[in-house]
């Protein structure tokens, strides 16, 4: 083993000044509010008036107070989702905190995610185990899984484990579904006595809460800095590359199911040249189109959010303005979940939803057991638009979706009828968003490319050096080869695209050439430099960055969050989410806190049904981090012949402070 893997292991993050104490407290902190949903208050009443909760130390605890937070427990943890970096210090956290208060206290953890705690499997953690495995990346101690604890027999079952295990204590780390799913279980083991505590996990960053005033309690999920950062020094990586190379645009999509916030951090980290933001496409308006729709006194309800015609149209601008100042390559980065913000995809994705979840109601039997090649599902979506020909009332699939739905590429096709997660996510990561982008992007180049407006403008330098080496006069060719040729930096070649035959016998034309006389080759090579022939290279950034050893920011921050989980069983809390505040601050003012998940949930679409789930934090558009790239999105395209605005993050280094400057995030 390397000595930077043993360093790593045996380094202890610093804990919050508040954990010194040999006694710890909760204090309510009643100046945070929140909008509660009807609905959440009918189906959590127990939980529903939590208060956000500061852990804060006892100096001088009574004898009481000692011996509760020092009583013996068994504590199960439960790694539920997509792996984050930083969840084994969570567990070393609740671990030392634990056997620190009571050397008998068992911690138990659940194995391959929510499923350990149906079957009841389990393992016991020592100190060898959680000590093998500080401040390294994945969940491999105990693994993960993606199960949710939801129907009446599985909620039996992980409570017959508790029981059986006699736990005291329930933790459940893991992403906005695993949470909401941690606030039903606190409800129904509540009087049992067991107390649910959740984590905050997800490098996609979409666990963000604030009170209805907009006071921030939880800045980011952990998991995020590791990720955005280990994608962020890739994609430099690639603008190096880009830049040196000179022939390929390099397409990256970056994972976040839903939010783009991981590929927003990526641009601000690398500037690279495109790259889209799933929930400014949502918001676009076509201002042009609803004026001709209004002229006729029409409403155009297709005017409103970007189309994915539209967006192959902004991405061929920036592709075409770069090549025309010679830079037929760049750096592109597409987050995965964008299609969900296109108005004609996310409608496929709810109908398909509610197609799919009704059929499994009404049937019994799930649609992909039933249905298990691509064609036996187009079969039965042409039975619903047969229906809907015969049955005015039956709306969900028509003819019209049955006509676009087959437009589509079948890979597409196939992935939108892929099968949901337990939680009714869509499965992004599965599906070739770029592909299905770069697919319109190809064709529509290749038009302008036909039209002449797509073409590479060449270097003077370039140019210079070539004729030197041919021989050639440019003023000889001038009319027919450069008939854009101006004194200025850059010659931009003739405006249509013509095969060399054409050209010479343009050129016999305009007596440039002689009869039987072939273009010399300088000149020839530059012509064929001229018309761009559009290379991409693709590549994922998801679970390479995800399986990332964490940065010392969220070591840190995952360890106190584990502190903090502990704080809080001792002090009796159920149905609270462990966090800190003051993330973007100085860690002297970091603050370990609880916060209600009761009142987070709202009523939300998912697999066709109306459901309470705590509402995912996406990107907002008038967020600073946004209008930053926003208003520097054109210098970052760099459509001019000076230098790309690259800029160069670093690699994730542990130990090195000048690696992590604040702000944590850009
Ligand atoms: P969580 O929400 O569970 O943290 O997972 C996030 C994520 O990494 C997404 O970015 C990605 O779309 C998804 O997991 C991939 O899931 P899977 O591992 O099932 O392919």
């Amino acid at each position: 083993e390397n000595q930077q893997l043993i360093d790593r292991r045996e380094s202890i993050p610093p804990s919050c000044e508040v954990f010194e104490n040999s006694c710890i407290a909760l204090e309510d902190r009643g100046q945070y509010e929140f909008e509660i949903d009807p609905e959440a208050a009918r189906k959590l009443p127990d939980i529903i008036h939590n208060k956000v909760q500061a852990v804060v130390g006892v100096e001088c605890p009574s004898e009481e107070e000692a011996a509760e937070h020092g009583k013996a427990r068994a504590i199960g943890v439960v790694f539920s989702g997509g792996p984050a970096p930083g969840g084994h210090n969570v567990i070393a956290g609740i671990y030392d905190a634990a056997v620190k208060a009571n050397p008998d206290t068992k911690v138990l953890g659940f194995l391959m995610g929510p499923d350990g705690v149906i079957e009841n499997e389990y393992t016991v953690l020592t100190k060898e185990i959680v000590d093998n495995y500080r401040n390294l990346g994945g969940f491999g101690m105990i693994k993960t899984g993606r199960t949710k604890i939801d129907s009446v027999k599985k909620v039996s079952s992980a409570r017959q484990t508790c029981k059986d295990l006699g736990l005291d204590a329930l933790v459940i780390i893991g992403g906005d579904d695993s949470n909401t799913n941690a606030a039903f279980l606190a409800q129904e083991l509540k009087d049992d006595g067991v107390q649910v505590i959740g984590v905050p996990k997800t490098i996609d960053g979409d666990i963000q809460v604030r009170d209805k005033s907009g006071n921030v309690l939880c800045a980011m999920s952990f998991g995020f800095h590791t990720a955005a950062r280990a994608f962020a020094t890739e994609i430099s990586n690639l603008c190096t590359d880009a830049s040196s190379d000179v022939k390929y645009w390099h397409i990256c999509k970056v994972m976040g199911r839903v939010a783009s916030h991981l590929a927003l951090e990526v641009a601000l980290q690398t500037h690279a040249n495109l790259t889209l933001i799933g929930e400014e496409l949502s918001e676009y308006v076509d201002y042009e189109r609803i004026q001709k729709a209004e002229a006729t006194g029409q409403t155009d309800y297709t005017a409103y959010g970007m189309t994915l015609r539209h967006l192959s149209r902004v991405i061929c601008n920036g592709i075409v303005r770069r090549a025309a100042v010679g830079k037929n390559y760049g750096v592109m980065v597409i987050p995965e979940g964008v299609l969900e913000f296109i108005n004609e995809i996310q409608t496929f994705i709810i109908k398909l939803n509610t197609i799919i979840a009704d059929f499994n109601e009404m049937h019994d039997r799930p649609f992909h057991l039933e249905f298990q090649r691509l064609e036996e599902k187009l079969e039965y979506l042409r039975r619903l638009a047969r229906r809907s020909r015969e049955d005015d009332s039956f709306t969900l699939w028509n003819t019209r979706d049955d006509d676009l739905f087959s437009d589509l590429p079948i890979f597409f096709q196939e992935g939108l009828l892929m099968e949901r997660d337990s939680h009714g996510n869509f499965p992004f990561s599965q599906v070739e968003t770029d592909k299905v982008i770069m697919g319109l992007v190809q064709d529509y180049l290749a038009w302008l490319r036909d039209q002449g407006k797509y073409k590479v403008g060449l270097t003077r330098d370039y140019y210079e050096k070539t004729m030197k080496k041919g021989g050639a006069d440019p003023q000889l060719y001038g009319p027919v080869l450069f008939r854009n040729y101006q004194d200025g930096e850059f010659l931009l070649m003739k405006e249509e695209i013509m095969s060399l035959k054409t050209l010479t016998q343009e050129m016999i034309r305009c007596n440039a050439l002689k009869e039987g006389e072939s273009i010399p080759s300088a000149v020839q090579a530059i012509y064929k430099k001229s018309i761009p022939s559009f290379k991409t290279q693709v590549h994922f950034y998801g679970y390479d960055g995800r399986g990332s050893d964490p940065t010392w920011f969220d070591c840190t921050y995952t360890y106190n969050l584990g502190l903090t989980v502990f704080s809080l069983i001792a002090a009796g809390a159920t149905g609270q989410m462990a966090a800190i505040r003051n993330l973007e601050r100085d860690f002297e003012t970091w603050e370990p806190i609880g916060i209600p998940i009761g009142p987070l949930m709202h009523l939300e679409e998912r697999k066709g049904k109306l459901t309470l789930v705590i509402e995912k934090s996406t990107v907002q558009l008038n967020s600073a981090s946004f209008q930053v790239v926003k208003n520097l999105r054109e210098k970052w395209l760099a459509a001019h012949p000076g230098p790309d605005e690259f800029r160069r993050p670093g690699p994730i280094s542990m130990g090195d402070p000048r690696s992590e400057d604040r702000p944590i995030t850009l």
